[in-house]
């Protein structure tokens, strides 16, 4: 009896339960200050600390073939280059210091143009100094619900206490998840967004009426006409072919005691501002949507969602205060004046096999060893323990691409290849319908290029996580990883939207899971 309570709790969601009202209220909220320091180990530095990248140029090579492409990562790899886009045949883009300009075009000699002339002049509007200046950062409160906190970009510190107000503020609803500390000594950490609330007093309800008697055949008429044709197969399978059959049906498995988790987080790479942004703003929407929408109440109630805002915390930090460039994390390597392992090629699973460098001073530097690097290895390990997580996505940016596994294997597909495909593009359909930008779906293999060490490869292959994604956000290349400010919010809402197709058709899906509504 108490099963079938419990499906009937679950299942139904429908059925109206009073669900407290998100607070629509300022948040007492202290934000983070920016510095500025000389310790660093940047050539191109003026005296304010921050690195400058006057007359370095953005340039979109044409790749027309396998060998220009290995030509051109060879470049790279020996003029020790920076590619903002992902090596592929079709566009490229590089940075190039301006001395560096000519000896990059006598290697490269295949068309290309000029996507930033000067990216100096893109720097000083997300410059920390900037920021201090005109995007109020030392107001005492944000207003969560008039979005003004994603008309800029934030430094760690601010973003932290963002995840610690929606703790605070929202008790019954988000908890406070850390992953580890990174070599710096900072705190990685985020949010668990759960209807704790809901759900625990479901089970109260349930632990009361334990001896209640409920009636099979209504039962399974609500529960049939909630989960819809979809549900046939596995309904079937559970209680026989048809409802007709009376009592002959077998009773559903326990319910888990534990929710599916969906993992996401932004950040894995410094410099990519807008992913932090965006998932700071997915959390806010599914904080603020529980009880407002029941479409959203519903999927909070069904999943875990773990949100990490910032991964590589150390290098975020040092793009606020040193580099606005900076990709890589910031622990030492064998070259003293090269420090930074790329977590993103990093990851255990197929590691050092192709389109990662093992030379230190590279931007795609794989470490010493897969998992040397802490970022990863404080993800997959927060995975492997809990066992229980079904979606991952890794926020980078830019392309507008919503990737697949596999990338550090481009002889294998993933046996779950249909519905992880078919997920990602409904999501990226949803996420076009908003604003109109268009995302490609497909694996890393097939729309980028072989690059092993990736995150989600790994949470496939290895951390047993079926839905596994890499997105990279907006724009296409004409700002780059300098996307303005006024993009943040488009950005947020769009990606949400990707989102939320995501976890419902997860939902959906997998409905044989016993928890699931
Ligand atoms: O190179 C990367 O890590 C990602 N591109 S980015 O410009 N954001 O750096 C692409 C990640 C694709 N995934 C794997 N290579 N596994
Ligand atoms: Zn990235």
């Amino acid at each position: 009896m108490r099963l079938l309570k419990i499906s009937l709790a679950l299942t139904l969601s429908v059925v109206c339960i009073a669900y407290p009202q998100a607070q629509q209220q300022q948040h007492a909220f202290v934000p983070g200050r920016t510095t500025t320091s000389n310790n660093n180990n940047n050539n191109n530095l003026e005296n304010t600390g921050y690195a400058r990248f006057d007359n370095e140029q953005v340039l979109r090579v044409q790749v027309s073939s396998m060998d220009e492409l290995k030509q051109l990562e060879k470049t790279v790899e020996d003029q020790t280059l920076d590619l903002w886009s992902n090596l592929r045949i079709g566009t490229v883009d590089v940075r190039i210091p301006a001395s560096g300009l000519d000896a990059f075009k006598a290697a490269i000699p295949f068309p290309s143009t000029v996507m930033i002339a000067n990216v100096q002049d893109l720097v000083p509007e997300q410059a920390p100094a900037f920021n201090a200046l005109n995007n109020n950062n030392n107001a005492q409160g944000w207003n969560f619900t008039n979005n003004t906190f994603w008309s800029s970009y934030h430094d760690l510190a601010t973003l932290n206490n963002f995840t610690e107000a929606m703790v605070e503020q929202f008790p019954d609803l988000v908890s406070r998840t850390s992953l580890g500390r990174t070599y710096e000594g900072r705190e990685v950490f985020g949010m668990t967004i759960h209807g704790y609330k809901r759900n625990a007093k479901a089970k109260r309800d349930d632990d009361d009426d334990d001896n209640e008697d409920v009636d099979f055949e209504e039962l399974i008429e609500e529960v049939r006409s909630e989960l819809g044709e979809e549900a046939r197969s596995w309904w079937s399978w559970l209680f026989g072919s048809s409802s007709s059959e009376k009592h002959s049906f077998k009773k559903p498995s326990k319910p888990k005691k534990h929710p599916k988790a969906i993992v996401i987080h932004g950040g894995q790479h410094a410099r990519e501002w807008i992913g932090p942004a965006t998932v700071s703003y997915i959390a806010k929407e599914l904080i603020l949507g529980y009880g407002t929408s029941k479409k959203i109440t519903e999927l909070v109630d069904t999943f875990e969602f773990v949100i990490v805002p910032v991964l590589n915390a150390d290098g975020y930090a040092y793009t606020w205060e040193h580099n606005r460039m900076w990709r890589k994390n910031r622990q030492p390597t064998a070259i003293p004046f090269c420090p930074g392992i790329d977590p993103n090629r990093n990851w255990g699973y197929m590691w050092n096999n192709g389109g990662s460098s093992g030379n230190p001073c590279s931007e795609a530097y794989h470490g010493p060893g897969p998992f040397a690097a802490k970022e990863p290895k404080m993800v997959a390990d927060f995975i492997t323990k809990k066992k229980n997580v079904v979606s991952y996505i890794d926020f980078h940016s830019y392309s507008q691409l919503w990737m697949t596994p596999f990338g550090g294997d481009c002889s294998k597909i993933p046996k779950d290849d249909e519905d992880i495909m078919e997920a990602g593009l409904g999501a990226a359909k949803s996420l076009r319908d908003v604003h109109g930008t268009k995302f490609a779906v497909g694996s890393v293999c097939n729309i980028i290029y072989q690059a092993s060490g990736g995150s989600l490869d790994w949470t496939y292959a290895e951390g047993g996580v079926k839905y596994s994604y890499a997105v990279e956000l907006r724009d296409t290349g004409l700002h780059g990883f300098l996307l303005p400010e006024e993009e943040i919010l488009p950005s947020g809402e769009e990606t949400f939207a990707g989102f939320v197709h995501l976890a419902n058709f997860i939902r959906k899906r997998e409905k044989q899971w016993g928890y699931m509504v």
